[in-house]
């Protein structure tokens, strides 16, 4: 990696797979559970409130038994040491980069979660983000303003992803894209190699197996993320 500076990394559920944290897509994921459109929309959410707190309590219940793996170790033993620009941005709503000790609480973050994070809940009444620590589906009323109005800081199809900004101005100074555990099904981020080919960025996909967008790649490895990513970042 001699001549590069900026790197920009998209992750996806494949990165926590191996931590025990469902996907969506594979067999035996979160999409063979439930039906996508009773869960992740925001009609979901105004049909049926309680199944969606339900399910994204439990979501947030399940994540905070899991543990890091070495894909998100080996990533964060790089953010430590990389000298240069590097942005993880993550579709994932847990808080294993983080927990794993990539770079947070600094002014610039490193990980950056656009699709939300199930650490915080969001007030539809006040627009205000607090921690998210009881289960919603009981209600819990919002420190802010008062309101019984919680939902997950969460981002739904039909809702616009976060800091979508930050993430092409990143992806225009990139000299490296590299997209770790994504099944490339869901745009945006789907879109993100074809952004980075656009401006000339190399760009290399680590994944259990080719991706909806693997061909746009210019390298594809395929295999277990705790096996691929300490591979290429040690
Ligand atoms: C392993 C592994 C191991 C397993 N090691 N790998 C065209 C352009 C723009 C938008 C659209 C478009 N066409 C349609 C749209 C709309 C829609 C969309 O994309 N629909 C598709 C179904 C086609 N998108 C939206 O609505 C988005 N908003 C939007 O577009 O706003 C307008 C806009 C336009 C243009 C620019 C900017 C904005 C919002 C999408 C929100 C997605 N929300 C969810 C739920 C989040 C909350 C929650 O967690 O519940 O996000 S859905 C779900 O899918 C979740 C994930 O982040 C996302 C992606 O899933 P991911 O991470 O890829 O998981 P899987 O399961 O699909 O794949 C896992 C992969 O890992 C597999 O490949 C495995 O092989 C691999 N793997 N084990 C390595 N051990």
């Amino acid at each position: 990696m001699t001549d590069i500076r900026n790197i920009v990394i998209l992750t996806g559920a494949g990165i926590s797979a191996e931590s025990g944290i469902d996907t969506f897509r594979d067999a035996g994921g979160l999409w063979e559970q439930h039906k996508v459109e009773d869960v992740a929309t925001p009609e979901a959410f105004a049909r049926d409130p309680d199944l969606v707190l339900r399910f994204y309590d439990m979501r947030r219940e399940a994540i905070q038994t899991k543990q890091t793996n070495p894909a998100h170790e080996a990533l964060a033993r790089l953010d430590e040491h990389w000298d240069g620009d590097l942005l993880i941005v993550t579709q994932n709503v847990d808080d294993l980069h983080e927990r794993a000790g990539s770079q947070i609480g600094l002014e610039e973050t490193r990980v950056l979660h656009m699709h939300g994070t199930h650490l915080n809940a969001w007030c539809t009444a006040c627009d205000v983000r607090s921690p998210w620590r009881t289960t919603l589906i009981d209600r819990p009323a919002c420190p802010e303003c008062g309101e019984r109005a919680l939902r997950p800081d969460v981002v739904w199809f039909g809702e616009m992803p976060y800091e979508m900004e930050r993430i092409y101005a990143a992806l225009r100074e990139a000299d490296l894209f590299v997209s770790i555990g994504t099944s490339g099904a869901v745009y945006p981020a789907a879109g993100f190699v074809q952004e980075a080919k656009a401006l000339g960025v190399p760009t290399l996909e680590l994944n259990l197996e080719p991706s909806q967008g693997s061909a746009w790649f210019d390298e594809a490895r395929h295999g277990p993320a705790s096996a691929l990513v300490p591979q290429w970042v040690d």
